[in-house]
């Protein structure tokens, strides 16, 4: 089972992934991840996406895809848990054709949901706790908008191919998780009953 996990910065992606990864057996790949790996290592590719996470624009669609594609040749694990990938439809499309090269596909979509308010707030916190360098209140405001602009196009993507399920994201990190296990137990049973 390869599952795509969106949501407003705040969501609780990277909290969620964490369970899934264990709960699923999946192998998790986050492109945020990613991307601070790729400023850590330095040279002039960290330098390249230093620039866009510390603005809070999105790194450009071609090396994302690039750095995806390298890590999935690298893994044997036949599923993935994709963490904040894709963040557009650029990157849906192309996340589709590197998995129908795999004669793999994705199989559903969990929209953590929570309004900006919420995010921000959160993210305020983790400003405090963890100093990460994206999490300045203009940033913050930026990336909000960048998500609104470029990625909730993702969602109808995935609404068009009936892949979409909407998750409630406001609440604890336990009660977000067990309706997240639901909506894709349910999605899973019904695929299973098409297939009988
Ligand atoms: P990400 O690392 O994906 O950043 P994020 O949206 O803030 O999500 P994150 O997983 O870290 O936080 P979470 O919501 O779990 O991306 C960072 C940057 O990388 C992007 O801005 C962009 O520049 C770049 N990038 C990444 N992917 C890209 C792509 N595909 N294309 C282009 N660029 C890309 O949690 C936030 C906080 O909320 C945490 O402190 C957590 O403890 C707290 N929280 C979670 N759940 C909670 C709950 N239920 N209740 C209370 N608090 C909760």
């Amino acid at each position: 089972m390869n599952i795509v996990l969106i949501g407003r910065p705040g969501s609780g992606k990277g909290t969620q992934s964490k369970r899934l990864e264990a709960r699923f057996g999946l192998r998790h790949l986050s492109t945020g991840d990613l991307m601070r790996a790729a400023r850590e290592a330095g040279g002039s590719l960290g330098c390249e996406v230093a620039s866009f996470l510390d603005s809070g624009q999105l790194v450009p669609d071609d090396l994302v895809v690039a750095l995806v594609e390298d890590e999935i040749a690298r893994e044997s694990c036949p599923a993935f848990l994709f963490d904040g990938f894709p963040r557009t439809v650029n990157q849906a499309e192309a996340l589709d054709e590197m998995l129908a090269r795999r004669s793999s596909r994705i199989d559903c979509v969990v929209e953590l949901e929570i309004d900006d308010q919420i995010g921000v707030e959160r993210l305020y916190e983790r400003a405090q706790q963890e100093g990460r360098t994206d999490d300045t209140p203009e940033t913050i405001r930026t990336r909000m908008g960048v998500y609104e602009q470029w990625t909730s196009p993702v969602a109808d993507y995935y609404r068009a191919a009936g892949l979409h399920l909407p998750v409630d994201a406001v609440g604890t990190m336990d009660e977000v998780f067990s309706r997240i296990e639901q909506a894709i137990g349910a999605a899973a049973g019904k695929a299973a009953a098409r297939i009988e």
